[in-house]
């Protein structure tokens, strides 16, 4: 690191502690130690149980992180290459005061780190080292612990390691891409301005039988596109299954490489992105800090009298806010409405085993030559067709109700309320909110020129959810 950069840092970093900012103190800290390594840092990120840990492990070729999560307050895990072994920093006494607080780092053996770590509450960062002939002296990789609603998607971007990271992987579980976290996180990721690249791992939970695997991954890369989000690259990999045809391992493991090539390049880049952020968090820090004395403070300057209208002022200026944000909140509920529910309606899986297998027992029964009994077959068929149908019809109907519906109204309830819309009318919608279901829709969606064999179940029930879901989708907001 260069000594004017060096002194930037610790310049912010005294006036941090001198205002009683122990939380950006810390993180500037932590950077000016990174900065001075000279390693390269690639942050895991991404939702709760998708593969982060378990990934890095493969990557190491060993199990170095612990199976458990590690209790840590800033959540700084790094795994660098050395000596075996690991490096735990405890914070001493009350954490509130972390900035000016005592820290006791301590040497633990690998295999006692996990019951280390499950013993204490009070550690804020741990450094695994080991042989890693991938990182070298170059770089290093920082795990991060899951999220599992948008709350945590930009807590962890503002809270969480990312001011040390210097590119970040954004790992997804094979199911659950298309989800609105993964969105929101990646759109975070601009505010700090990181190259971003998104790994989507468990690729063996695909089935090539139900979706041409060519297909997903248009799919994925389209569903980020809309969104407006151009990652630097997406790769499919698998931790479990190496010999996957599609797993791109070697593409992840020749991605890092690359990427530690270009490591000063990076680090200059995100050095200089990081300290801005939390120059900024800082600013936020004082402003927030400074309001209730500065109010104060006026109050008392302008004595009783002035107290008084200033009082008034205030509830003056506070109803106007509220008339401005009422007229406002119908065109950002629909923007926000309209955003959550595509998400919603995309992942919901309205046709699961069960359903597809009810759809097969009544689309049997509309094969060309269908026939049951000898006598008076021709009501005994048509009595079996019905009692198929409304079998298959129960069934997926509970599914819209319980995967689609249920959600949609819970997220539409939520926006109402979270911008503040109390009208009964709309409470009405809500509830009235349903995609019906009617046997005869489902025997009109059925193709005369069928094979109906198990592929045309598959197709069957494809077309039957993606009509269903273009039609809640066409009446969500009308
Ligand atoms: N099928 C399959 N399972 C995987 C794969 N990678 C990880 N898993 C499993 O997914 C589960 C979660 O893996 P972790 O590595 O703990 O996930 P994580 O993202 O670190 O989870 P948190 O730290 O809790 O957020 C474990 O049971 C893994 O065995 C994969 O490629 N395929
Ligand atoms: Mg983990």
């Amino acid at each position: 690191m260069m000594n004017r950069e060096k002194e930037k840092l610790q310049q912010l970093q005294r006036s941090c502690l001198e205002a009683g900012n122990a939380a950006t103190a810390v993180k500037l800290g932590q950077l000016a130690e990174k900065a001075d390594s000279g390693l390269t840092a690639i942050a895991f990120c991404g939702h709760f149980s998708a593969g982060k840990s378990t990934l890095i492990n493969s990557l190491c070729g060993k199990p170095l992180l612990p199976s458990s999560p590690i209790p840590t307050s800033a959540n700084l895990v790094s795994i660098r290459s050395g000596d075996a072994g690991a490096e735990v920093t405890r914070i001493a006494g009350d954490g509130k005061t972390a900035g000016m607080a005592e820290r006791i780092v301590q040497r633990v053996p690998l295999d006692e780190l996990e019951k280390y770590c499950v013993n204490g509450t009070d550690i804020e960062s741990v450094r695994i080292t080991y042989p890693l002939p991938l990182l070298g002296g170059r770089g290093m990789l920082l795990d991060t612990p899951g999220i599992d609603s948008t709350d945590d998607a930009h807590q962890l971007a503002t809270e969480s390691a990312l001011h040390l990271a210097d590119v970040v992987l954004y790992v997804m579980d094979y199911n659950h891409v298309q989800s609105e976290i993964n969105f929101t996180f990646a759109k975070k990721m601009k505010d700090w301005g990181k190259p971003l690249y998104l790994i989507v791992n468990m690729i063996d939970k695909h089935r090539e039988q139900e979706l041409p695997f060519a297909t997903y991954r248009s799919g994925a890369e389209q569903a980020f596109r809309s969104w407006g989000i151009e990652p630097a690259g997406m790769l499919f990999v698998t931790a479990k299954e190496p010999a996957h045809p599609h797993n791109e391992w070697g593409k992840l493991l020749a991605l890092i490489g690359a990427l530690l090539e270009r490591g000063d390049e990076l680090q200059q880049y995100s050095l200089d992105r990081s300290v801005r952020f939390l120059l900024d968090e800082h600013a936020a820090w004082l402003e927030a800090e400074r309001e209730p004395e500065r109010l104060r403070l006026e109050a008392e300057l302008a004595g009783d009298d002035g107290a008084a209208s200033e009082e008034l002022q205030r509830e003056y200026e506070a109803k106007r806010d509220e008339l401005e944000q009422a007229r406002e909140a119908p065109d950002a509920l629909t923007a926000e409405l309209r955003k959550e529910t595509a998400a919603l309606i995309e992942n919901a899986n309205v046709t699961p085993a069960v359903t597809r297998d009810l759809a097969h027992e009544y689309l049997q029964s509309r094969k060309p030559g269908f026939k049951v009994g000898l006598f008076g077959a021709a009501a005994k068929t048509a009595a079996e067709i019905a009692r198929r149908l409304e079998a298959f019809r129960r069934d997926f109907a509970e599914q819209v109700e319980a995967q689609l519906d249920w959600h949609l109204r819970g997220a539409l309830k939520q926006a109402a309320e979270r911008y503040g819309v109390k009208s009964a009318e709309l409470a009405a919608a809500i509830e009235a909110l349903g995609a019906p279901v009617s046997g005869e829709w489902l025997a009109a969606q059925v193709s005369g020129a069928a094979g109906f064999g198990s592929d045309y179940t598959l197709n069957y029930s494809r077309q039957i959810a993606a009509e269903l879901k273009a039609n809640t989708a066409s009446r969500r907001l009308s």
